[in-house]
């Protein structure tokens, strides 16, 4: 086995129509900024300038681009069939959030692409995906076609198996890396696999939250386990404490992140939390013959409140290429002092992160995306890296025209009301033939779903 495997970072590009639609339930960011204004060239940008500082820090970076919006295809399935200027004035009318959920830029928000297992863990040595079906909301059910298209064209075959997403249906609901934690002395060591999930829907005397939905559901996990092949030694199932869903944690990652041999979680993370935790550190003794170190913010260091709005758990912890560790947060963390406080500590006192840098992805987060859901985690070996599309890795000369097709390209301000307008459908249309180029993805065939007759 290779000891070259490093952990690889994917990131969305935010698409030209970001916008806030209100549409996630549960999401307390996305309904609070609600048909406020948004800029999806700031957007771009600043989750451009995280993906590229963790390129200058010497880590694999790749970009993907956004997908094709708005969906004309999926409106048309829904009745709103017709010229591109019929449909958007009839849509906005008679139903402006099937308008919004069609121009939606969620796909920017890569933690939820998918499940990515290393060829160290599966029995066939590939790389294991499974592009998420994302089914749980009208939005982001739009996604896992063009994810799976995407995940074929820059991921051969020869290295990776690509699994079709998940069926369809309320009990196999799945929202990929947003729920699932890898943890390893190294990328290149077995993974123990933390699999966190909302809802068993199969046994009715579970808790369950009582305000916001559960979105993962354990049949998923479960089901993704068994097609990677991974070794249930080596996978722990929890469920999502329900008080957090009902407190605005819709994805385990805004409360709990793990990096390699460490793991930060909130004490009232998860239900039956001392056992999961104490079968974590028995599975990777075990394995690893060492001690994952844990550590764990009580509710009176951080209540879920200000875990939720500083998402200090929504961070990304990352080994330099020197072996220095640095943790990627938002702003938002900084600026609340009981997250600002945790952090501090954490850097003084534990050997585990040695930095934190603090980003402003204001845009993403006010639509509930912080810096670890932008991006899907991948280890690979050099093989595998050698064999990912050239086209998506981010070099600087990538970055430079990729920051240029944002400046000139992009909306510096949109509302719901730019999304009926005929230009801003060209122009968005435009935009993502450009980065499609930059990306050298322009021959693959990823979209695939103007239906004749569209056009004017
Ligand atoms: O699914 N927000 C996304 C945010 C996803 C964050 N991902 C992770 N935690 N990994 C969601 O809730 C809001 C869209 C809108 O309202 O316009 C939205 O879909």
């Amino acid at each position: 086995m290779s000891t070259s495997v490093v952990e690889v970072n994917l990131d969305g590009l935010v698409g030209p129509s970001h916008h806030y639609a209100g549409l996630a339930f549960g999401n307390e960011a996305s309904l609070k900024h609600r048909a406020m204004p948004s800029s999806p060239r700031h957007a771009a940008i600043q989750g451009l300038e995280k993906a590229w500082q963790v390129a200058r820090l010497g880590i694999p970076q790749a970009v993907l681009p956004p997908q094709n919006r708005p969906r004309l295809d999926w409106l048309a399935e829904l009745g709103f069939a017709g010229p591109p200027s019929v449909v958007l004035s009839r849509v906005s009318q008679e139903a402006p959030q099937l308008l919004s959920a069609a121009y939606s830029a969620s796909p920017m928000w890569c933690a939820n692409a998918g499940t990515v297992s290393p060829s160290t863990d599966t029995p066939d040595r590939k790389v294991h995906v499974t592009p998420a079906n994302l089914n749980h909301g009208l939005h982001r059910s739009l996604e896992s076609e063009e994810t799976l298209k995407l995940f074929r064209a820059i991921f051969p075959s020869s290295h990776f198996e690509i699994h079709l997403p998940l069926p369809i249906g309320r009990n196999l609901q799945d929202e990929g890396a947003a729920n699932h934690t890898r943890l390893a002395p190294t990328q290149s060591k077995p993974g123990i696999h933390l699999f966190v999930y909302g809802v068993d829907s199969l046994s009715p005397e579970h808790a369950a939250p009582e305000k916001f939905p559960p979105r993962q559901t354990r049949l998923a996990s479960e089901a993704i386990i068994r097609r990677h092949g991974l070794d249930p030694a080596h996978c722990v199932l929890a469920q999502q404490h329900p008080d957090t869903i009902d407190a605005g944690v819709f994805h385990h990652d805004v409360i709990g992140v793990g990096h390699e041999d460490f793991m930060l979680i909130h004490g009232n993370a998860l239900m039956h939390q001392d056992a999961v935790l104490e079968e974590l550190q028995k599975k990777y003794t075990k394995v690893h013959r060492s001690k994952l170190e844990l550590v764990i913010l009580e509710p009176h260091e951080l209540s879920l409140t200000d875990a939720v709005s500083s998402y200090l758990f929504n961070s990304q912890i990352l080994t330099e290429a020197s072996g220095r560790r640095t943790m990627i947060c938002p702003s938002e963390s900084e600026s609340n002092p009981a997250a600002a406080r945790c952090l501090n500590r954490l850097v003084e006192s534990s050997s585990c992160v040695e930095s934190v840098r603090y980003l402003n992805l204001r845009e993403s987060m006010n639509n509930g995306g912080g810096p670890a859901c932008l991006r899907l985690r991948a280890p690979l070996s050099r093989g595998e890296r050698n064999a990912v599309h050239s086209g998506v890795w981010l070099t600087e000369s990538r970055y430079n025209t990729l920051r240029s097709i944002i400046e000139c390209m992009y909306r510096e301000q949109i509302t719901f009301e730019d999304l009926k307008d005929l230009d801003f459908l060209a122009e968005c249309s435009q935009a993502r033939k450009a980065i499609l180029h930059a990306l050298e993805l322009d021959d693959f065939e990823l979209d695939g779903f103007e239906l004749d007759g569209l056009k004017d």
